[in-house]
């Protein structure tokens, strides 16, 4: 069977949880999936009448246009933010055999498994903080299981002004952190986005941050329980990125509450994890 990993990637993935794997994806596999946010976007303009100027599809200014729909109304840009995630090449992307070779190479013994309403296409546009994710762990945004994989990998060139995500390596090893339910913008935040990590200055003064740059292609690999945070996008341009979540049925934590998903599937994590939620 292929192997995607040397046991030296294994051995920095147990010890900091982050993997950074450059080239990962085929350029045809990103390629068709940016081609089909550029006919989505298209058909949100048709949709609003907006008269469609734009150059045909090139990989580098896939999401042209894109821009121009959210400065006239920035709902138009949920609508294409609700529709990539139903292109069939981020489908087929999704579930690509690779996820499932990676996981078993990096949890040997591991059963691996999508989480359902795990993936999608995030577009972090320049300085709409209210949607950036706080300082989390996934597994209670996602449960299904303790053991599991986030796959981050963008869809355009993340530059260190777009805000990449920040990481902290070694810190999936103190297990799952209890959370409160917090609004520090007062954007409305609900469910997920509105987990914080109780005493979050203490546990991040321990460890070291990273935030990866990376490019269309590249993937990057961390455990469910590494702390991470979206950056602050202060470029000019939006930053796209694919996420996929991958599970262990083979887990003892997930097969004792059935793989249960949480607030994507309409699961409050408190009902099935009430001692890792504390009052604020
Ligand atoms: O892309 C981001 O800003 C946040 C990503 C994240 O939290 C995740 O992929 O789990
Ligand atoms: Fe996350």
């Amino acid at each position: 069977m292929k192997r995607y990993l040397t046991p030296q990637q294994v051995a920095t993935f147990q010890e900091t949880g982050i993997l950074v794997l450059s080239g990962f994806y085929a350029a045809e596999d990103i390629e068709s999936i940016q081609r089909g946010v550029h006919e989505v976007i298209g058909q949100v303009m048709l949709r609003h009448g907006v008269p469609d100027t734009r150059a045909g599809f090139s990989p580098a200014t896939f999401d042209q246009g894109y821009r121009e729909l959210i400065a006239t109304n920035r709902a138009w840009g949920g609508e294409v933010y609700d529709a990539v995630k139903q292109i069939p090449a981020f489908f087929r992307l999704v579930a690509h055999p690779s996820h499932e070779a990676l996981m078993r190479e990096l949890r040997p013994g591991s059963i691996p498994a999508v989480a359902a309403g795990g993936y999608g296409i995030r577009i972090d546009n320049p300085f709409e903080d209210k949607f950036r994710a706080m300082w989390h762990q996934e597994y209670p945004a996602q449960l299904r299981s303790v053991d599991g994989l986030v796959l981050w990998s963008p869809l355009a060139p993340v530059t260190v002004d777009m805000g990449p995500v920040v990481m902290c390596p070694g810190s999936h090893k103190v297990g799952p952190l209890p959370v409160f339910n917090a609004d520090p913008e007062g954007a409305g935040r609900t469910g997920a986005y509105a987990l914080k990590i109780k005493d979050e200055e203490r546990w991040l003064s321990q460890y070291e941050q990273v935030a990866p740059i990376s490019s269309p292609g590249d993937l990057i690999v961390m455990d469910f329980l590494v702390l991470h945070a979206s950056g602050h996008n202060r470029s000019d341009r939006s930053r796209w990125s694919m996420q996929f979540r991958y599970f262990n049925f083979n887990d003892p934590v997930g097969r004792s509450h059935g793989w249960k998903g949480s607030f994507a599937s309409g699961v409050d994590f408190r009902q099935v994890h009430p001692e890792l939620f504390v009052g604020a």
